[in-house]
């Protein structure tokens, strides 16, 4: 069976529109900034110590190690977003730095293949002991996808030939065999680094330990029970596995046996990347199946209307069906990247078009929140509504923020916004069986198989998307054209003809014999919607929430005041849509008329105070928090 797969990165260019001046803040601000934060250099701002731990590990210079025990994953995954940046947009001065810092990497590395800072510096005699906590396979999992991304861009071996050795330590050490450990890791990754690290060796060990790894998880004995006791331990959970137990870890129960999504939400969107990525390459039809109702799962019942999952701080977890409360959403934005992830990978099954929408959503609105304007400070924690004082009394967690900043001590979040946007070609089209599939419009060109497409469009503030088709000599192909489910009413011509849209699962099938200089123009009217939640999800009833085209609106102090909880949108109040190119870099805002209930002196009343008409702006939920500290919501009282 043939499936769609990415195109080659260097195939994809991105030169203009909204997002490819994302993916151009990444690579010319986000990655060499990033890396002056490794490096300790950036003042204020919290300590990485990522690059000093490789140098101590290495013998390069004295001193102890700093940070958690998967403090190194930060550094694998920059290097793999560097990488991602060479494939694109080839940088002498960046190529030798990623010289310089994988021969120190190769240093550091153990004679027998094992790296780990942490452990070679803090724990020597602890190596794999406490495989629930401690990330070592995690750690390896990101350094595997960092190796096999510098490979891709490079064709040099050095970091793939460490990630080798290192993945074939890890192919003795665990495993069915009577020498062998059978565990996993606490935090999956590995599994689908693994397949990763399979693909571009050609190498099926690799695959089959990545399902060993799953087909392992939650078996009983508990694997992660064994050695707890092993250790010496009482059976006690840490404090953030509450109420969920080894469900935190998706090890309660065997992985096959999963039906709804359930623990910490990086680590389950993880799971399923990979879980997707083997039914696919085995190819597994009960995984696929699994793989499709878990999503559904996720995605009819545990997502923000922004794209984002995981609700519980504590834990960072999945919490019931339809708990979806905006003020305490923590939707990491690793985890709304591990939907992108997984969307991805579930248009490598099947092209459908719910799949894309998803992936849309999720980038536009979790991901991109994450980022700052000017690429320097990151989002760890995006809920979807905030009064200042009462988040930052709420949670007693570092990693919830009101204003974005330059660096965390646990750093996941920000380098994983640059390997996710440092690759967005890979995410952007498909090479199918019979042409070419586009699942995200953005402005560039795109070399595939049947030649040439070149997309002009400021999608997504404007709603035209135009191609122009240039084929290999007398290539028959289909374009496959996402027709984005918020879209009401797509039209599509061809060289200026309308054409009827044969929507095939979501995508306009356009199959035909190309000419050089073909042009489709498919546009996509983006009105302004109002969005409501299913009655379950209590948190917002009887709310909206302003939704044109991908992009999911919220409401700033810096606009409308403060005390935005005063404000509601009567259901006949009209919202336009305006072009604002001096406001937050350049976007489309949404402008209206609201009520405001003016503010009381009882705390409760009898009363019914009479609301006053005030103007209403709204603007990308994405770009919040870009004009200093203030209120924000995204779901208002419709009255
Ligand atoms: O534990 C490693 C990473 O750090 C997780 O994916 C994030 O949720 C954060 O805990
Ligand atoms: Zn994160």
């Amino acid at each position: 069976m043939s499936y769609p797969t990415s195109l080659p990165l260097p195939s994809v260019a991105f030169d203009h529109g909204f997002l490819a001046g994302r993916a151009k803040l990444v690579r010319d601000t986000v990655i060499p900034w990033q890396w002056e934060a490794l490096n300790d250099r950036i003042a204020g701002a919290e300590r990485s110590g990522c690059v000093h731990n490789f140098q101590v590990a290495a013998g390069e210079k004295p001193g102890k190690f700093h940070g958690l025990f998967w403090q190194d994953s930060d550094l694998a995954k920059w290097i793999e977003a560097a990488s991602y940046r060479l494939a694109t947009h080839p940088d002498a001065a960046l190529a030798a730095e990623l010289d310089r810092l994988i021969a120190t990497i190769a240093k550091a590395q153990r004679p027998d293949g094992y790296l780990n800072t942490y452990f070679q510096l803090v724990e020597p005699a602890n190596r794999w002991a406490n495989l629930r906590d401690c990330h070592e396979l995690y750690v390896a999992g990101h350094f595997i996808e960092a190796g096999v991304a510098h490979f891709a861009a490079t064709g040099k071996r050095t970091l793939l030939d460490v990630v080798g050795r290192l993945a074939d330590l890890i192919g003795r050490t665990f495993g069915p065999g009577p020498e062998q450990v059978p565990g996993y890791c606490g935090h999956e990754e590995i599994e689908l680094a693994l397949v990763k690290l399979a693909r571009a060796t050609g190498v099926e060990r690799y695959r089959d330990l990545a399902l060993y790894f799953i087909e392992q998880r939650g078996r009983s004995p508990n694997y992660f029970e064994v050695e707890a006791r092993r250790r010496g331990e009482d059976g006690k959970l840490p404090w953030h596995m509450h109420h969920d137990g080894l469900g935190t870890l998706q090890a309660a129960r065997p992985v096959r046996e999963l039906t709804e999504p359930v623990g910490h939400a990086v680590r389950m969107m993880y799971l399923l990347a990979a879980m997707i990525d083997l039914a696919r390459d085995r190819p597994d039809a009960a995984l696929a199946e699994q793989s499709r109702a878990l999503w559904a799962a996720i995605v009819q019942r545990h997502m923000y209307v922004t794209g984002g999952v995981g609700t519980e701080p504590y834990g960072e977890k999945f919490c019931e069906p339809f708990d979806l409360p905006p003020d305490r959403a923590y939707a990491e934005t690793c985890a709304a990247i591990g939907v992108v992830m997984c969307a991805r990978r579930l248009l490598e099954l099947e092209l459908r078009g719910e799949y894309a929408d998803v992936m849309e959503r999720a980038l536009y609105n979790n991901v991109l929140a994450g980022l700052a304007l000017d690429g320097r400070t990151f989002f760890y924690v995006n809920p979807l509504e905030v009064v200042p004082a009462v988040a930052k009394r709420r949670y007693e967690c570092h990693l919830v923020r009101t204003q974005r900043v330059p660096w965390f001590g646990c750093a996941c979040c920000p380098p994983n916004v640059a390997r996710l946007f440092a690759s967005l070609g890979d995410y952007a089209y498909s090479q199918t069986v019979d042409g070419l599939a586009v699942h995200l419009y953005a402005g560039g060109t795109a070399r595939f198989k049947g030649g040439t497409v070149q997309v002009a469009t400021e999608y997504p503030w404007q709603d035209r998307v135009e191609f122009r088709i240039d084929p290999a000599p007398a290539a028959g192909f289909t374009l496959h054209l996402r027709l984005p489910g918020w879209c009401r009413a797509p039209r599509l011509t061809l060289n200026g003809v309308a054409q009827k849209i044969e929507n095939v699962s979501g995508y306009a099938r356009l199959r035909r014999v190309w000419q050089s200089g073909d042009r489709v123009v498919l546009d996509l009217p983006m009105p302004v919607e109002r969005v409501r939640a299913d009655a379950r999800v209590f948190a917002a009833a009887g709310q909206v929430a302003l939704q044109r085209g991908p992009v999911v609106y919220c409401v700033e102090e810096v606009d409308n005041g403060p005390q935005l909880s005063a404000l509601s949108l009567p259901r006949a109040a009209k919202l336009e849509a305006r072009a604002a190119p001096d406001v937050l870099g350049g976007c489309v805002i949404i402008e209206g008329s609201a009520l405001r209930t003016p503010l009381g002196d009882k705390l409760y009343s009898i009363e019914t105070p009479a609301p006053v008409t005030v103007p209403l702006r709204a603007v990308p939920y994405a770009l919040w928090a870009n004009r200093g500290e203030g209120e924000m919501r995204v779901w208002l009282r419709e009255s």
